[in-house]
C-alpha cells in the first residue's frame, strides 16, 4: 500500500524516511547505533520501553512515520499525522541517580533548540521544562519516561516530536492556534533526514556534556535560549497556581520564580504560562 510512496525522491514532502542515508554516519556516535523503524505504532515511547526491558543497549533509536497514540505528559496527547514530521524516542542509560533524570529532559531541549537554529533564522525560545516554542507557539515537545530504583537511573526513554512539514491548514482545530511547523517559519519544507541527522549529533553533542562535564555545562546553554526570564508567569502546578516572574533554572533543573506573594519558589514539575501584564 506504500508503493507509491517508497517511488518518491528522499527528501519530497510525504516520502518515507531513508534511514540509510544517516546511518553510516550516525555508527561511531554514543546515540544512534540502530535504528528501529515503523510506518506507525502506538507511540514510539512505549516501544522505546519495551525495548529497553529486553536489554536493548544505550543509543537505540526508535522512530515512526506516524502514532496512533502519541503521548504528550500527564496523559495529554501528541498530534502525529504521516509521514509529515519526527516521531522519535531514544534509549539513554545514563550513569546519573534518580534526582538528575530532569536534566534529560532539559539537556534534550538545549540540543533541539540548537537543531532548530540551524534551520531557520528566528531563533527558537525554550519553554521550561519540554517545549520548543517560535514565534510564541509550538514547534516541539519533550517526553521522557524514566525506569529507577531507589540509587540509581535504569533508563530513560527521551521522546521527541517536531513539527516538520506539517502545515497549519492541516492541524486540528485543538492545536491550531498554539502550534507551529518549521514548514511555516522557513518556507520551504524540510528534508527530514537531514534534520534528523543534525538532530542526533546535536543530542550526542549535549548528552556528553552532561555525563562528561555535568549539568552545570548545560544550564547555561538552557539559560540562553530560556524564553521566559524576567517575564509574569503563572505556574499550574495541579494543587497550586503560583504567579510570580519567571528567574532560571537551579542546579537541578528545578524552575526559579520570585513568587508575588514573596519569596524564591522552586517548581519541580507543572504548566508554565506567560502572563500578560
Ligand atoms: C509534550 O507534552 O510536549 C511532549 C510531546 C512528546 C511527543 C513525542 S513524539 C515521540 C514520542 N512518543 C510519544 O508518544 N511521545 C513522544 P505536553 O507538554 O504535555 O504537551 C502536550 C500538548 O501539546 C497537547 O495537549 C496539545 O495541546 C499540544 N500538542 C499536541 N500535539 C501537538 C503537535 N503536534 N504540535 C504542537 N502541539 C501539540
Amino acid at each position: 500500500m506504500f508503493d507509491d510512496r517508497d517511488k518518491r525522491e528522499p527528501g519530497t514532502p510525504g516520502a518515507p524516511l531513508r534511514l540509510d542515508l544517516i546511518q553510516g554516519e550516525l555508527a561511531s556516535a554514543r546515540l544512534g547505533g540502530k535504528f528501529h523503524y515503523f510506518q506507525e505504532i502506538d507511540s514510539t515511547n512505549n516501544q522505546g520501553r519495551r525495548l529497553a526491558l529486553q536489554g536493548a543497549p544505550e543509543g537505540t533509536v526508535v522512530i515512526a512515520e506516524q502514532q496512533s497514540a502519541g503521548r504528550g505528559r500527564l496523559g495529554r496527547n501528541w498530534v502525529s499525522p504521516p509521514y509529515s514530521n519526527l516521531y522519535l524516542s531514544i534509549l539513554l542509560r545514563p550513569t546519573l541517580a534518580p534526582a538528575q533524570a530532569p536534566q534529560i529532559t532539559l539537556m534534550a531541549a538545549v540540543a533541539l533548540a540548537d537543531t532548530v537554529a540551524a534551520f531557520v533564522a528566528e531563533p527558537p525560545a525554550i519553554k521550561w521544562p519540554n517545549d520548543i516554542l517560535i514565534r510564541g507557539k509550538k514547534l516541539a515537545g519533550i517526553l521522557t519516561d524514566s525506569s529507577c530504583d531507589s540509587e540509581r537511573i535504569e533508563f530513560v526513554i527521551l521522546g521527541i516530536g517536531v513539527n516538520l512539514n506539517y502545515p497549519r491548514a492541516q492541524m486540528p482545530e485543538t492545536i491550531r492556534q498554539r502550534a507551529i511547523s518549521l514548514i511555516e517559519v522557513a518556507g520551504k519544507s524540510v528534508v527530514r533526514e537531514i534534520f534528523l541527522r543534525r538532530l542526533i549529533k546535536d543530542l550526542d553533542r549535549c548528552y556528553g556534556i552532561l555525563l562528561e562535564t555535568g549539568f552545570d555545562a548545560i544550564a547555561p546553554l538552557w539559560q540562553a535560549r530560556f524564553g521566559l526570564a524576567g517575564k509574569r508567569v503563572r505556574v499550574d502546578m495541579g494543587d497550586e497556581l503560583l504567579i510570580g516572574t519567571a528567574v532560571g533554572i537551579d542546579c537541578d533543573g528545578a524552575l526559579l520564580v520570585e513568587a508575588d506573594r514573596g519569596g524564591r519558589r522552586r517548581v519541580i514539575a507543572g504548566d508554565v504560562i506567560p502572563v500578560e501584564d
